[in-house]
């Protein structure tokens, strides 16, 4: 006992000058992340911001032909931009800078290809200088992205381009003050426009822009600039464009691997436990489907459900949030994106309005050198520089945390002290519930903050236990809180036939107009399937009746229904299941094409009877891994199956990375029959499936 006493003297507690004992802190563990990575971890959540000839041309991605003279807000204000983006609580806004046609928000010297021959401010303007001006007017800071690749050069592809590439990043980054993030996009090489050649021109994006002297370049430049994205990169895309992290999600990155093509983008959710460095991971999503404004979508933005769910996915585990606003044609964050930005940040407010754990007793079966520098009590003390911390070969632990009357909560915060590494593997939370412990969450990493949603308990004592660490725990926060009951909203489903279905969580009623009119207590009340055929606004709520709470409003909008559509041929492909693209079901796909039939392959659909229409809707796949996603198409029209009209053609932009309902409007014109061709797919194979396609009825 004695001799492990002095062991413990030892290797913990060195005497200071003076005379009093000192506990030796823990040992940093693995890769660490530097002072400007934890600086912007701590940002947690800032606003991107597309904006470009897109906004005007109606695209996700511009080809490379585009005027600059399309460029022509009418009421730009960027101090707008930045008020909106303050009073929500972000940190900081991104600016694309230059998206992949290749026009500058800036009068590059490098280019006519800007804002300089725009009609805006007669040529005279520079968005990015006057972003950087309203940022610093409400503290915000502002990070930048310039896409690597370009489909309006004449160049991309050759070195000439690199220079080119980083004389704008030099630009960029000494013209505008810091720079608290630059983005380099992974979409690299294809078809474009690239001065007129109209190619497709393929890259090896890991060996062309030689990432190691743009790093260098950049760090010379603008050390304090976090680099996120392609290259040895101080951050990492979360994997996906719907802002969710894993619910694992290790700090750390087989960077070298990557590096070396070895590592697949799925990977990114959860990074590396065994990861070499500290790449933590960033979610950015969109508040609409697309990342540039489109009128169209101006009733889809995200709904409040989806969105708080996106908060806990993202920020809630272990990654920062980087929210895209997609200005309009005025220049405007739009009236819609900024009342959603108010309910998700009024909800949250109220999510973590009281804390609960502070006022209690708290034990913890380890304190590291039982001093009071590391006691279990600075986990609740609000000061993010002091921690509990365990002894150096304790792995697992427990604290408990003594109500003084039982008490209801449903969130839990944790932090880890990320300075010293990221080391817990695995934990749970126990609920003292009438005298007896119960499991309430299982959960594996912490990282820089995890937040649980669990289902609500009444508890007497709250109990962490943490079963699996790569070295001893080193925790800084731990809170708890009572969220407001949230009612989800009601999911609407129509079939072919226009039969309807509604589902709601558990014991609570669904009420529903169709009337356009708002639904409240008082509308109908949903019992059961029903069927309503003729083309009509569905809006719907849930509400939890014993409390009294309700649901944002579910906003389905349908066509005549497809009761009368028929498949007339497919190219290939199984026909008895070619019913699932007109069955009203977003969950079930129809594939065709595939090896020993090579693209393109086509559909042909008799609606029934002719209708007007200006528009169709492609929704891919969306169940499954491989998505077989179509990327080039032509949509055709006819009245009597012979004579066909092309209505429209072109590329899906970005669907690999935004798998969403793809909506392709044309002058309305009368159509009984419609024929689809997928001319080329995401990747290399021929297989493609279609989810749902749709017309968009007129009158
Ligand atoms: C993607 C780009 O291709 C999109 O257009 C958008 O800019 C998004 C944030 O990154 O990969």
């Amino acid at each position: 006992m004695k001799k492990a006493l002095l062991l413990l003297c030892f290797f913990c507690i060195i005497t200071s000058v003076s005379g009093q004992k000192k506990v030796k802190s823990p040992e940093p563990f693995g890769p660490l992340p530097t002072q400007k990575q934890i600086d912007w971890q701590e940002m947690e959540f800032y606003a991107f911001v597309h904006f470009s000839l897109n906004t005007f041309t109606n695209k996700e991605w511009g080809y490379g032909d585009e005027s600059p003279e399309l460029f022509n807000p009418t009421n730009l204000d960027v101090r707008q931009w930045a008020k909106v983006v303050k009073e929500s609580g972000m940190k900081g806004i991104i600016l694309v800078a230059k998206h992949h046609d290749g026009f500058c928000l800036w009068p590059s010297a490098y280019t006519e290809r800007s804002v300089k021959n725009s009609p805006w401010k007669n040529g005279k303007g520079d968005l990015i200088k006057e972003l950087a001006a309203a940022c610093k007017e409400y503290n915000l800071k502002l990070g930048l992205y310039l896409s690597p690749w370009d489909r309006n050069r004449a160049d991309y592809g050759k070195p000439e381009y690199v220079t080119y590439f980083r004389n704008q990043l030099k630009e960029l980054l000494t013209n505008y003050g810091d720079v608290f993030e630059m983005w380099f996009d992974g979409a690299n090489g294809g078809d474009g426009y690239y001065a007129g050649a109209n190619e497709t021109r393929k890259i090896n994006t890991l060996e062309y822009y030689n990432w190691d002297e743009t790093y260098k370049l950049i760090y010379k430049i603008a050390p304090k600039t976090l680099v996120w994205g392609v290259g040895p990169s101080e951050a990492r895309w979360i994997g996906n464009e719907e802002g969710r992290a894993g619910k694992t999600n290790w700090s750390l990155l087989r960077q070298k691997d990557e590096l070396a093509g070895k590592v697949h983008y799925t990977e990114f959710m959860s990074g590396h436990e065994d990861g070499e460095k500290w790449v933590p991971g960033e979610a950015d999503v969109s508040i609409r489907p697309g990342w540039f404004y489109h009128a169209v979508e101006d009733d889809k933005v995200r709904s409040l459900d989806e969105m708080v769910d996106i908060y806990y996915e993202s920020i809630g585990r272990n990654a920062t949030l980087l929210l895209n606003l997609p200005v309009d044609r005025r220049g405007l964050i739009h009236e819609n994106d900024q009342a959603r930005l108010k309910e998700l940040v009024s909800t949250i407010k109220e999510d973590f309005k009281k804390e609960l754990l502070a006022g209690t007793n708290i034990t913890a079966d380890n304190v590291r050198g039982n001093s009071n520098e590391f006691a279990a009590k600075n986990a609740t003390d609000q000061n993010r520089n002091s921690y509990w911390a365990t002894d150096d070969n304790i792995k697992t632990t427990s604290i408990v945390f003594e109500f003084n009357k039982p008490t209801t909560l449903n969130r839990i915060v944790l932090q880890e002290y990320i300075k010293l590494g990221q080391r817990v593997k695995a934990f749970n939370v126990e609920a003292k519930i009438d005298g007896k412990w119960k499991n309430v969450a299982n959960e594996t990493t912490i990282g820089y903050k995890r937040i649980l949603r669990i289902d609500k308990v009444t508890a007497s004592a709250l109990k962490i236990n943490i079963t699996d660490s790569k070295a001893s725990i080193v925790i800084s926060n731990i809170q708890a809180f009572n969220a407001p009951t949230f009612v989800r909203m009601p999911e609407i489903q129509r079939n072919k036939s226009g039969y309807i279905t509604m589902k709601s969580e558990e014991s609570n009623s669904v009420y529903y107009t169709i009337d356009g009119s708002n639904p409240t207590i008082k509308s109908t009340l949903y019992n059961g399937i029903f069927q309503y055929d003729k083309a009509v606004e569905i809006k719907a709520v849930a509400i939890n009746t014993s409390e009294n709470i309700s649901s944002a409003v579910k906003t389905a909008k349908y066509g005549a229904s497809k009761e009368n559509w028929k498949i007339v041929t497919a190219s290939s492909g199984d026909l008895n299941s070619a019913n699932h693209i007109i069955d009203g079901n977003p969950n079930t796909e129809w594939s065709f094409g595939g090896d020993s039939n090579k693209l393109p392959q086509e559909i042909i659909i008799d609606m029934g009877s002719i209708l007007n229409i200006n528009g169709f809707t492609y929704l891919p796949q969306q169940v499954g891994n491989n998505l077989n996603l179509i990327s080039n198409y032509e949509f055709y029209t006819s009245l009597d199956n012979v004579k066909w009209t092309l209505q429209s053609q072109g590329e899906f932009s970005n669907i690999k990375n935004n798998p969403i309902e793809q909506v392709k409007t044309f002058k309305k014109d009368k159509a009984r029959y419609i024929r689809f061709i997928a001319k080329s797919a995401v990747g290399k194979g021929s297989t493609v499936s279609i989810a749902e396609i749709n017309v968009i009825e007129t009158l």
